[in-house]
């Protein structure tokens, strides 16, 4: 399929999107989030794929929502469009993804990240919450996704002074897990992608499912969450197979991968 927003590259069982709209920084307007949604159907439809990563540019993996096509939008429009209906099922996606950010992560950009299940960050990544400077505020998640992940000061100052928060400070606060210099970025995000979707895709997912149940429930609720799940883990084949590849000492051949 042809897009215009994005680009899409599949090497093994890796899967790579690439926003791509160079002149305004990525700014993510409707059609490229539509974009987005539509490969990522194909991607969760398609066995093949264990792996999700989502990239920029050098200089920004997305500079927020589209500005212009929000400015004159009506409180009715925004009513009955809902366009966040979209974005969230970016973020309900039961594949791994992962963000590869380098420069700019701002509004509606560093909610997109964070919506992947982790963020690899360039040392030249930038993350920020500027909607207070344009008279709103983040819309697509970003006042909870950004306190659970960084706590209540941090996303607090962020969101009231719209600061942006370098890559070094974005790993102390938790925010990233893990820097890697501009130019290694996507070599491991690659790397690290193909670790993941050489897993078996049922623990895989499963292991993604507990640790996002984490963020909606108590911490009993969460352990006996995962336990049902762990113990469901002992039907797959996977599982015979990766223990029983562990004693003979080889390399497991998953069966879902
Ligand atoms: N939307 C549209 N165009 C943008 C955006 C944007 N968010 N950001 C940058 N651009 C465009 C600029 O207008 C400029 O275009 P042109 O060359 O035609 O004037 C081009 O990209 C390059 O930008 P700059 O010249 O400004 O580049 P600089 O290197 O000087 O600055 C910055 C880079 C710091 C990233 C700067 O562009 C900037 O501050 N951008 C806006 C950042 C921002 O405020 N983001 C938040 C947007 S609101 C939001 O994300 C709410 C999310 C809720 C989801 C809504 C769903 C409907």
């Amino acid at each position: 399929m042809e897009y215009e927003n994005i680009r899409v590259e599949t090497r093994g069982r890796v899967a790579l999107i690439t926003l791509h709209r160079p002149a305004q920084l990525n700014a993510l307007c409707g059609p490229l989030i539509a974009e987005l949604n539509a490969a990522l159907d194909g991607f969760e439809r398609d066995e093949g794929i264990g792996c999700i990563i989502l990239t920029g540019s050098e200089k920004a993996f997305a500079a927020g929502a589209d500005i212009p096509e929000m400015r004159d939008r009506t409180h009715p429009e925004f009513f009955v469009a809902d366009p966040f209906g979209e974005w969230d099922r970016v973020g309900r996606r039961r594949k791994p993804m992962i963000a590869a950010v380098a420069g700019y992560a701002l509004g509606g950009g560093c909610e997109l990240a964070m919506m992947c299940d982790f963020i690899l960050a360039a040392d030249t990544a930038k993350f920020g919450q500027p909607e207070i400077k344009l008279g709103v505020i983040p819309g697509a998640g970003g006042t909870q996704r950004l306190t659970r992940a960084v706590g209540k000061a941090k996303a607090m100052e962020l969101c009231l002074t719209g600061r942006l928060m370098a890559a070094a400070e974005a790993e102390r606060a938790g925010l990233v897990a893990r820097i890697v210099p501009a130019a290694d970025l996507l070599a491991e995000a690659w790397q690290t992608a193909e670790t993941i979707a050489s897993m078996s895709l049922p623990a895989v997912m499963v292991a993604k499912d507990c640790v996002d149940r984490a963020f909606e429930t108590t911490l009993a609720e969460g352990v006996r969450y995962e336990r049902g799940l762990f113990y469901g883990l002992f039907a797959t084949a996977d599982q015979k197979e990766g223990m029983a590849a562990f004693l003979e000492k080889r390399k497991p051949n998953f069966e879902h991968r």
